[in-house]
């Protein structure tokens, strides 16, 4: 697929939970989202911009290398991003008020909590290693973190982990599996984010336009 080099692109995620929001504040912004011919790139009909729609976890790759210009993503993919590659991050542009959910440590709900030095030389599940182990650094905690890519709450009925760090929105996830939240690692929500040091000139102005636009439907949202 060749992607026309004229044109502003916005990555967005294709399927799940920020998906449609993300869609929807383009259109709120006053963008006409055309279905394109195939399901990975829409076109907008009034201005010269596509809409890439890829898994969350690459918009970040996509958006650090300049691929896109701009991408809508959770703070929480970005800062895993961040801990784990060196080099230009996505600068984030401005907090969006949608997808709003917390990393949080949960813990057996039947044990006293003892505070985040109880993690010491404990094993905690998550499928934010990077995230974590800053936090654990910043605490001088030295824990075995094992990385998990799904049914993370289970870890510790299996005994596979003492506690996890995972995304929490209700806490009925965490309730169902007999934990509770006891340390917040991370506060996130969907956010703007641009290439490093901005969009090229030639998209400079469009990505600022597109940018106000965005800021006023957000701020209209309170
Ligand atoms: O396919 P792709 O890789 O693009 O999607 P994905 O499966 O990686 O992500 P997706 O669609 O599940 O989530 C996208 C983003 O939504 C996340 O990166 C967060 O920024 C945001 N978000 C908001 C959440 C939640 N709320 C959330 N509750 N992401 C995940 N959850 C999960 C959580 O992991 C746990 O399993 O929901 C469960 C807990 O929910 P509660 O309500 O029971 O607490
Ligand atoms: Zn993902």
């Amino acid at each position: 697929m060749s992607v026309p080099e004229n044109r502003l692109r916005i990555a967005v995620q294709k399927n799940g939970r920020l998906a449609e929001r993300s869609l929807d504040l383009m259109r709120e912004a006053g963008l006409r989202v055309m279905k394109g011919a195939n399901d990975l790139l829409y076109r907008i009909e009034n201005h010269p911009i596509d809409v890439l729609r890829v898994r969350d976890d690459d918009i970040t790759t996509f958006v650090a290398d300049g691929v896109c210009d701009l991408g809508v993503i959770g703070l929480n993919v970005l800062e895993e991003h961040a801990a784990r590659r060196n080099g230009p991050r996505p600068e984030v542009v401005m907090r969006l008020g949608f997808g709003r959910c917390a990393l949080k440590i949960a813990a057996p709900a039947e044990a006293t909590w003892q505070g985040p030095e109880a993690l010491a030389g404990r094993r905690i599940a998550t499928s934010y290693p990077g995230v974590l182990q800053s936090w654990l650094r910043e605490r001088n905690i030295e824990a075995e973190v094992v990385e998990l890519h799904g049914a993370v709450e289970v870890a510790p009925r299996l005994k596979v982990a003492h506690a996890i760090c995972d995304l929490v929105s209700t806490g009925a996830t965490l309730e169902a599996n007999g934990l509770k939240a006891v340390e917040t690692v991370l506060e996130s929500e969907a956010v703007l984010v641009r290439a490093p040091g901005g969009p090229p000139e030639a998209h400079q102005h469009l990505a600022d336009v597109l940018t106000d636009r965005l800021r006023g439907v957000v701020a209209a949202q309170g």
